[in-house]
């Protein structure tokens, strides 16, 4: 094991540098003390810029995680009937054997290697657990692809479209703004690190408005807050440049020099004036004009979007509309000015020293995460070729988290799929499994990590040595490649090799970031200035070098070229009979507790409360129903129950569940994702959360 010999206090403690492997965009640099053996203590680095020495509620009670008493220790095999979650202790030598075999004999059989699917996604963030090991031995085996889209794919080819990749502006500048727009970010729950940069903005005299259906615990802390109904911000966007046109509050030399189709979105946003968007958007005219003024005459505006606002049938296209704006107006120019959803591709780890695509046998067929139902349960696994016929789970909790969970379950459930599950716990998805296989967390392995809110990369050493018998995900695909009679020199590499290959680039801004640098200080920034303001002069990674307001790209995939409105799948006026029945937009964004499904087994945390359902005091009235109430939620994709909360939190018209529950920790079983669909946003193949149409009615 490696110890850092930094503050040891000469009693036995040492400090171990580590980095947060969660899926957040602050990658925090964590501390771990180490007292014979045990880990005591975690923090925040106080060096990290970004950090500043403060965890999140939920890191805070790592330990508690690392230490539960519901950890895995051993492989378990399953005994009683699937999902039964029946399972006795099995040597890993038994697990090994069962599993090579198994897949040895699928990749035999006429379906072939196809017929594995791979399932993972954020359940460490980290490059070594999360894809390294894997994806060879995946290449290798020429099992199927997956792509892994449930989260960022939508917003992600929205800025790759407009700005030519997902890069944006630097946090980090935030105190040079005059005014922050939070759009669709829940700051203080999902990006808590970016919020004292934010307080720097407003103590320098900067407005601070939050724009969100749900009056969120950050909009409480905003100047303002604006509802917008879900869906509909493509057309906010292009009602503020519709005023600031009008009002000749652009910044004509920055798209004359550093963009292309200036004199169409000109004549696009004609069409939006502040009247059409209001009723749309379900605010006032008066409110639209105002934050257009706001924006078009602020010196540096910092507009933080994140991925909340592209969960939406037209999300790809809301996000393109959004990061039009900084261009429109010149905001580009100045540290504190822009638009951030991500920082990741700031980053230029090689990848390819990572996964291994050369590795690949031939072309495989790729299956899109988000439609892991249909996938179980079409016979051409829903995008043709064989059957999947063994799941092979880790990093990710479908069976929580995928959209439409009850096509998941009964794919999970097929008594003639193999499933495999690599976890810390028995979760829902490890329930259907039929081995389970114990991983080691962050505490007990090595990973080097990008972040997508900042410009630091950091190293994760181990700080204590693994929890029972567990192993680290490459150390697991090593042995069940072994196994399988399977040799090449790329499964054989340790983490610390695959460490190095993966910072081996000739990228100028990986310069400096170099394994010695990471041991020794555990984070190191980009080789970029500070803040970091990338397309002052244009330069933007685009095919034409310039922020697109039009795209050719977006016109070849026979799409609108110009920024538009595109309605969700699921909208009172694009699908009136629907809506009829289910009048109201569902949101389920993540609890201020809990990280996707990670940390809803932990009792602090839960601390005994119960799944809620957030609803409007006059949608609540209309229902007959009242506060702590309990009610049913329902579409015709299935329905869960939780408790009423009724007030002004959300607008009108819009329900909200904070998620993302275990369904076996929830009184009915059920969550969330009982009544998501498996639909796609317009770009990038991404999932729809939270454009979900449900009626909601007391539950007896
Ligand atoms: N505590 C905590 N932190 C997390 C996570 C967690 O589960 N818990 N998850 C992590 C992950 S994986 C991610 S991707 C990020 C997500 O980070 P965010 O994107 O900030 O999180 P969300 O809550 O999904 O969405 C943000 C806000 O968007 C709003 N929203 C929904 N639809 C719309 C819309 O159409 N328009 C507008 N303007 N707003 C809309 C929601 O009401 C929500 O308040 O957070 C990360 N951080
Ligand atoms: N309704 C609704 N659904 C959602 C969302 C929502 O807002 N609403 N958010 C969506 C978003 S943004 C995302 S990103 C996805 C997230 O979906 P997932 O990436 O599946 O995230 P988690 O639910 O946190 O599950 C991660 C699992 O990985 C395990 N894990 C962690 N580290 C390791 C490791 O080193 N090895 C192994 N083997 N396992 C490990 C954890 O124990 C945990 O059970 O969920 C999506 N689902
Ligand atoms: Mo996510």
């Amino acid at each position: 094991m490696v110890i850092d010999s930094l503050n040891g206090d000469g009693a036995g403690a040492q400090v171990i540098r580590g980095a947060c492997p969660h899926d957040c965009p602050d990658c925090c640099a964590t501390l771990t003390t180490v007292e014979n053996g045990r880990a005591t203590r975690i923090q925040g680095d106080p060096d990290h810029p970004f950090t500043q020495g403060f965890l999140c509620a939920k890191v805070n009670r790592y330990l508690d995680r690392t230490y539960h008493k519901d950890r895995l220790t051993v492989p378990l095999r399953r005994t009683g009937p699937k999902g039964s979650g029946q399972f006795e202790p099995a040597t890993w030598d038994e697990a090994l054997t069962s599993i090579a075999e198994k897949l040895n004999a699928i990749r035999a059989s006429s379906d072939g290697p196809q017929s594995i699917l791979p399932y993972s996604y954020a359940g460490t963030m980290g490059y070594v657990q999360g894809e390294s090991m894997d994806r060879r031995f995946f290449n290798l085996i020429g099992a199927s692809q997956l792509d892994r889209t449930i989260c960022a794919t939508a917003g992600a080819a929205g800025m790759q479209m407009t700005v030519g990749a997902n890069v944006g502006a630097d946090a980090e500048g935030l105190p040079w703004s005059d005014l922050v727009l939070l759009w669709g970010t829940n700051t203080l729950t999902a990006n808590p690190h970016m919020w004292p940069y934010v307080t720097k903005a407003r103590e320098n005299g900067a407005t601070v408005i939050c724009i969100d259906p749900i009056r969120t615990r950050t909009a409480d802390q905003c100047d303002e807050w604006i509802g917008i109904r879900p869906g509909t911000d493509a057309a906010l966007a292009l009602a503020m440049m519709h005023v600031i046109f009008a009002e000749g509050l652009e910044d004509a030399d920055y798209i004359d020099r550093y963009t292309i189709g200036g004199d169409q979105l000109r004549d696009r946003a004609k069409e939006w004036t502040p009247a059409r968007a209001a009723t749309l958007c379900g605010i006032s005219e008066e409110t639209i004009v105002s934050l257009a003024r706001r924006y078009g005459r602020a010196k540096a505006a910092f507009l933080r979007i994140n991925y909340g606002l592209q969960r939406h049938g037209g999300g790809g296209m809301a996000v393109r509309t959004l990061a039009c704006l900084p261009a429109v107006c010149g905001h580009w120019r100045r540290p504190g000015g822009g638009i951030l959803l991500s920082s990741s591709k700031s980053f230029q780890f090689n990848k390819d020293a990572l996964t291994r695509p050369d590795l690949a046998t031939g072309p495989t067929r790729t299956i899109n995460m988000i439609k892991l139902g249909e996938a179980l349960n079409s016979p051409d696994a829903g995008v043709g070729g064989p059957p999947v016929k063994a799941f092979i789970c880790y990093n990710s909790n479908p069976a929580a988290v995928a959209p439409d969970r009850n096509a998941v379950v009964k794919g999970l459930a097929r008594e003639d799929l193999f499933s495999v599950v690599l976890e810390h716990f028995q979760t829902d998805t490890a329930d259907w499994a039929d081995w389970i296989l114990p991983a080691t967390t962050q505490l007990e392995h090595w990973d080097v990590h990008f972040s997508y809110g900042h410009l630091y990369a950091s190293l994760n050493k181990p700080a204590i040595a693994p929890i029972g018998e567990a192993k680290p995900n490459t150390e697991i695909f090593r042995l069940i490649a072994a196994k399988m009679g399977l040799e090449h020199p790329a499964l054989n590499e340790d983490d610390v090799a695959i460490i190095k290959g993966a910072l081996h680039t000739t990228s100028d801004r990986m310069t400096g970031v170099t394994f010695d640098a990471l041991a020794d200080k555990g984070w190191m920034r980009l080789n970029v200035p500070r803040p970091f303001v990338p397309f002052a002069e244009g330069n933007f990674p685009t095919p034409s070098g310039k922020c697109e307001f039009y795209s050719e790209r977006l016109k070849a995939m026979g799409m609108d070229p110009l920024p538009t409105f595109t309605p969700p799948h699921e909208f009172p006026e694009t699908t009136p009979v629907l809506a009829a029945r289910y009048p109201l937009q569902l949101i389920s964004s993540p609890r201020h507790q809990f990280l996707n499904s990670t940390f809803v087994n932990i009792d602090s945390l839960r601390r005994g409360a119960a799944p809620e359902v957030v609803l409007h005091t006059v949608d609540a009235g209309e229902r007959g129903i009242v506060e702590g109430m309990r009610v049913v939620v329902a579409n015709d994709r299935g329905f869960f129950t939780g408790v009423a909360r009724v007030g002004d939190a959300v607008r009108e018209g819009v329900a909200n569940a904070p998620s993302v529950w275990w369904t076996k920790l929830a009184p009915d079983g059920r969550n969330a994702n009982d009544t998501t669909s498996q639909l796609e946003t317009d770009l990038g193949r991404g999932p729809v959360f939270y454009d979900n149409l449900v009626e909601i009615s007391p539950a007896d």
